[in-house]
């Protein structure tokens, strides 16, 4: 049903109804496009804000993007009819609209481009789609060839949805100047300075569908075009010898084109196609001149290879399992580019989820993470507090959940630090001077992170727990403490990870380290930055012993105290009774001690375990929780109530990792899980390629067994910028240290061996691992040299050489 082709850099599935909603997505700076199998297709742009190009049939609801979305026969999609002219016999590609079983049918994702082969009655059409690297631009071409032993007479109608545009001004035309269907409308609005506002954005009010060739015939009125027939069977293919060749005044839009051929055995013709918005004729004439050729088609591609290439990250496995090896060295740096590059196309992008999306590209382009760092750092609140969200474009606004209150925020700025200093050991980002628009003032990033410590340190209440406002990490958590008194286990544990990690950074800029390097010769810098080492260790003990003292229930960590004083995620609840993320980020803190731990891990795994992943809470609520919130009101096992959280999962994932030893087969489980496959059954229940890890599975395990397991199908989601990490600094063991690079593998007991590629630093580390009988503690030879070095750390790396490691690690 599914298997990977090339080396494991595409997916193929043959069938275009077992996973219906399986897809692949593309993207470049300004867009995104994700593509089902079937042919159904979401696409966005930025103009600055989300915009689309191809829309529903009737009004749409604007939001980000969200999970489990249905597609329905007239959703935006990209269609070709093929009809055989003397049996009258129709089809479509890839499947959808007109669903006749196909006698072949592929849909195959590549890392820059997606492809459908679908065959019916001895025709065969091939779809490719490509995106250029720096417009919004849809490139097409589709081949429909003649199989039979006979001359035959076919219509091909490429039918690509438009849908309604607008609701005060919308129409389409056939261009012959510019060979191809525009249709135009106005953005909508009632307030006079939107006038304005979208005037000066030169909103890309029309789409257009160019041609390469020029058709036989075309209809851009949508009714016209389905007549009574519908989509499925439009009456416009059956009528006469043409489309009907209609302006759309004012009724809804449809991007149509009909080419009749005679093809004789074995014949093929092949049609190249440009879909996308422009502003206007000129814009819609620079696309149809820079791309719309053979050439210009070829030049694209290479170029958004490339692109893509830029971010194939810095790790290449061979282990015994090569699903995974796939997913790590293909799919994975690939997902974690798309979210540092591009953020999620948002404006402005939740402050965690920047943090945590641009923490990935440490391992892929860490100066992007630099950049991004000191962007949130810019934006920091004259408290010392973070806000919701980090604008990115000029006139941005916050939006959505941005405008709730969440007091987490803070929380993921040594986090990302962390990542950033293990990978590129560049303490000078410390000293960076910042100017901040909340208070106009400039400080250094270390001060401005101290002072975002201090402001988690203070945001707690007499009792030393954090207070959650409206929200944590877990966004529709708002009603724990809205009236201001609530307070969140999560954050009160993360405040104690965030402030140990904090202090350890602080102690190296004081020359309280093994080694000098990132200390400061500043004598007065030193001395406050030891004072702030122990002020901030003392911190997380303090948050530690308050965790315990009013959070642990005996197994586990509770998840809250509500404003009414009610403590919830106990043996006492019904639902809500054990959570994920309290027990993960006590390992971190230092909160769980061994013996909590060995209490804590078996309740994770019988109370959440599942065999498509770890729950983030269990049960999960059934009705609302009038002191929890939204969350409870979220169906039982979708999304933050009670699914298998991909996010919260790696959370665990990387703590069970920071254990070491005894954990590593907990941590690569974890890990393992949160892939689709490799068995037809596996695939077939979570309905989605192995080519991305999405926000969820679902989970209500035990309530809802039939739907458990089932994909999200959205593939934005804080959890790959850890998952790579995971496999990195964990599985592998290869992290960055001041000095170099350690070598700490965490193989999975069932593996004997692996071979590792690891760029680092600007050298290449060629590792070859095996487990041996002969050592007790992990050994690293040099090639070519006989003696294991004294500690398995490389240090001086010299930038160009290549390294080839053996590394033993005991039985
Ligand atoms: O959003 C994600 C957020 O982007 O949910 C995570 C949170 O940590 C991420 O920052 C957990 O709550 O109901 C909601 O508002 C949801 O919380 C969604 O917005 C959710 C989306 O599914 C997007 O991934």
């Amino acid at each position: 049903l599914v298997g990977p082709s090339g080396n494991g850099d595409r997916y193929d599935l043959t069938s275009p109804t077992a996973m219906p909603k399986a897809a692949g997505f593309l993207w470049n700076n300004k867009m995104m496009i994700q593509a089902t199998c079937r042919g159904y297709a979401t696409a966005q742009f930025m103009q600055p804000e989300p915009a689309k190009y191809s829309h529903a049939p009737n009004l749409e609801a604007k939001t980000f993007m969200q999970p489990e979305q249905s597609y329905y026969a007239d959703h935006p999609g990209r269609f070709v009819y093929v009809q055989d002219l003397d049996t009258n016999a129709l089809f479509s590609a890839p499947y959808e609209p007109v669903r006749k079983p196909l006698d072949k049918f592929l849909f195959s994702v590549g890392k820059s481009d997606l492809q459908w082969t679908c065959e019916f009655d001895d025709l065969k059409v091939e779809m490719t789609l490509g995106l250029p690297t720096n417009d919004v631009a849809e490139l097409w071409t589709i081949r429909v060839s003649n199989m039979a032993p006979r001359k035959r007479r076919v219509a091909i109608t490429p039918y690509f949805v438009l849908g309604c545009m607008s609701w005060m001004n919308q129409s389409a035309e056939y261009r012959k100047d510019l060979n191809g269907i525009v249709a135009s409308s106005i953005t909508p609005y009632q307030k006079i300075e939107d006038y304005f506002k979208n005037k000066n954005l030169r909103l890309k009010d029309k789409t257009y569908f160019l041609c390469e060739t020029a058709p036989d015939s075309w209809e851009t009125v949508q009714d016209i075009f389905f007549g009574e027939g519908g989509i499925q069977a439009p009456s416009a293919l059956f009528d006469g010898e043409a489309l009907g060749c209609h302006d759309a005044r004012y009724e809804t839009p449809a991007a149509a084109v009909q080419y009749r051929a005679e093809l004789d055995e074995g014949e093929d013709r092949e049609y190249r196609f440009a879909f996308g918005p422009a502003h206007d004729d000129n814009e819609i004439k620079s696309i149809r001149s820079r791309y719309l050729s053979r050439d210009n088609f070829v030049r694209a591609a290479r170029d958004y290879a490339r692109y893509i290439e830029l971010g194939s990250g810095c790790l290449q496995i061979q282990t015994p399992d090569k699903e995974l090896d796939n997913f790590v060295n293909n799919w994975l740096p690939r997902q974690v580019y798309y979210h540092g590059g591009v953020n999620r196309l948002t404006t402005d992008p939740q402050t965690r989820n920047y943090l945590q999306d641009n923490m990935g590209m440490a391992y892929i382009r860490p100066d992007s993470l630099r950049v991004a760092f000191l962007k949130a750092l810019s934006q920091q609140e004259a408290t010392g507090s973070m806000p919701d969200g980090i604008l990115l474009a000029e006139g941005a606004e916050l939006k959505y959940i941005n405008q709730v209150p969440h007091t987490d925020h803070c929380v993921w700025l040594p986090i990302a630090l962390d990542a950033y200093l293990a990978e590129t050991g560049d303490f000078s980002i410390l000293d960076v001077p910042v100017k901040s628009d909340g208070n106009g003032n400039t400080m250094t990033v270390f001060e401005r992170v101290s002072r975002a410590m201090d402001w988690l340190l203070k945001s707690r209440d007499e009792r030393g727990l954090s207070y959650i406002a409206q929200g944590d990490w877990c966004d529709p958590m708002n009603m724990v403490g809205y009236k201001g008194k609530g307070v969140s286990g999560w954050l009160t544990l993360a405040t104690g990870y965030a402030l140990r990690l904090f202090a350890e950074v602080c102690d190296r800029r004081a020359g309280n380290a093994d080694c000098k390097i990132g200390a400061t010769k500043d004598e007065d810098a030193a001395k406050i930055a030891s004072e702030l080492a122990i002020c901030f260790r003392e911190g997380c003990k303090e948050v530690n012993d308050a965790a315990n003292k009013h959070f642990w229930d005996g197994d586990w960590f509770a998840r809250g105290i509500t404003d009414d004083n009610v403590v919830f995620g106990t043996k006492e609840d019904k639902e809500g009774r054990i959570w994920l993320n309290p027990q993960t980020w006590a390992i971190l803190s230092g909160a769980a001690s061994p013996e909590q731990c060995d209490k804590m891990l078996p309740e994770i795994d019988s109370q959440l375990g599942t065999p498509f992943g770890v729950a983030m809470f269990a049960p999960p609520f059934t009705g609302m929780r009038e002191d929890v919130g939204r969350v409870s009101q979220k169906f039982p096992g979708s999304a933050e109530n009670g699914a298998v959280y991909n996010h919260a999962g790696v959370f665990y994932a990387h703590a069970l990792y920071t254990m070491g030893g005894r954990q590593v087969d907990r941590a690569y489980t974890v890990l393992r899980q949160m892939l689709p496959g490799p068995s037809d059954e596996d695939y077939k229940r979570r309905g989605q390629l192995p080519v991305y890890i999405p926000n969820y599975y679902r989970g209500a395990y035990h309530l809802y067994p039939r739907t458990a397991g089932r994909s999200s199908q959205l593939f934005n989601t804080g959890t790959v910028s850890w998952v790579y990490r995971c496999f990195i600094e964990g599985l592998c063991g290869l992290r960055g240290v001041p000095r170099g690079l350690r070598i700490a593998p965490q193989l999975p007991s069932k593996w004997n061996a692996i071979t590792v590629t690891r760029e680092f630093r600007g050298a290449t580390f060629k590792v070859d691992i095996r487990r041996s009988r002969d050592v007790k503690s992990t050994r690293v030879r040099l090639a070519g040299q006989t003696e294991f070095l004294a500690e398995p750390v490389i240090a001086d790396i010299e930038v160009g050489r290549t390294y080839n490691l053996t590394v033993l690690v005991p039985q």
